[in-house]
């Protein structure tokens, strides 16, 4: 197949590409580097420096033999998405190419203008040139669990059924998310689901949980290959953050009193999930949506597993309830389902598997680079 991926430089994206790179696809990576400027920005840096998407590339096909394509280049800039649609005529784009901080997104105006701008227009952009120039593309979207909050009813997966003055419908489950970042994800999809509808594209929108992970099968291979692993307060996820501060000998920083639940899941299993979706296209006209993750935990479960795990490596956790910067409910009801790609073949890694070795034994060897400056959170969803 020919595989686009959007935002190939991040977290996600630079994983994605090399693991169909590997199994023999024609791949080409896009990014505009937009998040290398948030950092210096923001002055954080990933825990192990990350060469150039260019230089990774060629240490990939070096170490490989399989080529990896690159395009640098704006989803903001409707031209050049035109362009690279128009050549490369992909089967399948995967689309990571997001601002991913809800914080960053709430800091101030600007950047929560930034943030929707950035990824709605970008990927309405993307809708019409898909539409222009390969309408039977198969789009795979990131979303975010982020887009349902946390409704006092079950969580289903994208739509739900709903008897209503003794009529009945299905229709896309209510959003109540969280911060810009997250309501920039449901204007996304309530776009794909239109454009779908409506020109009869097909695409399969994953709502994913909160990622955490360091390795993959493609990173392990070669020093160099590693992907950008944040744990400040702007793109450091809770568990990724926590694992980090347990290393540093700093208290693990729960936000108010840690009763916030979500849905988790390791970084092999979002290329897994991205892989099945992959395998199994909507159809034309459909908007499929799956919620993508493994296992739910509350914030304070975490710091269990934590403290556990850093026992096995001679680590003593320390915990600190910090007034929370955000707005969000810390006591609430939380059942997300999650069958959809289970049934598809998902076999989920599990958080135990992964949590004392892959994880905390693996930051112990490059404790010396954490910054520690950078655990605590400056932006506030309200200032009190
Ligand atoms: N939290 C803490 N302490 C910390 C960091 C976070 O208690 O040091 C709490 C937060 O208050 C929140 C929960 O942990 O209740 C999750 O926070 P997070 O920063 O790990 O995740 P979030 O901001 O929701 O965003 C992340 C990704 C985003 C993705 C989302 C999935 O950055 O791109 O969309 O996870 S989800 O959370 O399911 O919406």
């Amino acid at each position: 197949m020919k595989i686009l991926v959007l935002g190939g430089d991040g977290y996600l994206g630079w994983p994605t590409a090399m693991y169909f790179s590997r199994l023999g696809h024609d791949v080409m990576a896009v990014d505009n580097f937009v998040k290398r400027r948030i950092e210096i920005e923001e002055g954080i840096e990933p825990l192990e420096p990350l060469l150039t998407l260019h230089r990774r590339i060629a240490l990939w096909e070096a170490t490989t033999g399989h080529k990896i394509r690159l395009a640098v280049g704006d989803l903001l800039n409707h031209r050049m998405v035109y362009d690279l649609l128009e050549h490369f005529t992909p089967d399948a784009i995967i689309h990571y190419a997001e601002q991913p901080s809800a914080p960053y997104s709430m800091e101030s105006r600007d950047k929560a203008v930034f943030t929707q701008h950035n990824n709605v227009i970008g990927t309405l952009n993307l809708l019409f040139a898909m539409k222009r120039h390969c309408p039977e593309a198969h789009l795979i979207k990131l979303g975010t669990m982020g887009e349902y909050g946390t409704p006092n009813i079950d969580i289903e997966e994208g739509y739900i059924t709903i008897t209503h003055n003794g009529r009945v419908d299905t229709l896309p489950f209510p959003k109540q998310p969280g911060s810009f970042y997250h309501l920039s994800k449901v204007h996304d999809s309530a776009n794909i689901l239109f454009a779908c509808r409506t020109w009869g594209l097909r695409a399969t929108d994953l709502n994913q949980g909160v990622v955490y992970g360091i390795e993959t099968d493609e990173t392990k291979l070669k020093p160099g290959l590693h992907t950008a692993f944040h744990y400040d307060a702007v793109f450091g996820t809770v568990l990724n953050r926590f694992c980090v501060q347990a290393v540093a000998g700093a208290p693990l920083t729960v936000y108010g009193s840690g009763g916030q639940t979500r849905g988790f899941l390791n970084i092999r299993d979002t290329i897994q999930c991205v892989d099945l979706a992959t395998q199994n296209p909507a159809d034309i006209g459909e908007c499929r949506v799956y919620n993508q993750l493994t296992e739910v935990f509350s914030v304070l479960e975490l710091t269990k597993l934590v403290e556990v795990a850093g026992k096995k490596l001679g680590i003593e956790v320390r915990i600190d309830h910090i007034a929370n910067p955000r707005v969000e409910k810390e006591e609430h009801y939380y059942n997300p389902k999650h069958t959809k790609l289970i049934d598809l073949g998902l076999k989920p890694h599990l958080l135990s598997d992964v949590l004392v070795e892959q994880m905390i034994g693996h930051i112990q060897t490059v404790r010396d680079q954490i910054n520690l400056s950078t655990f605590k959170p400056t932006i506030k969803w309200r200032e009190k």
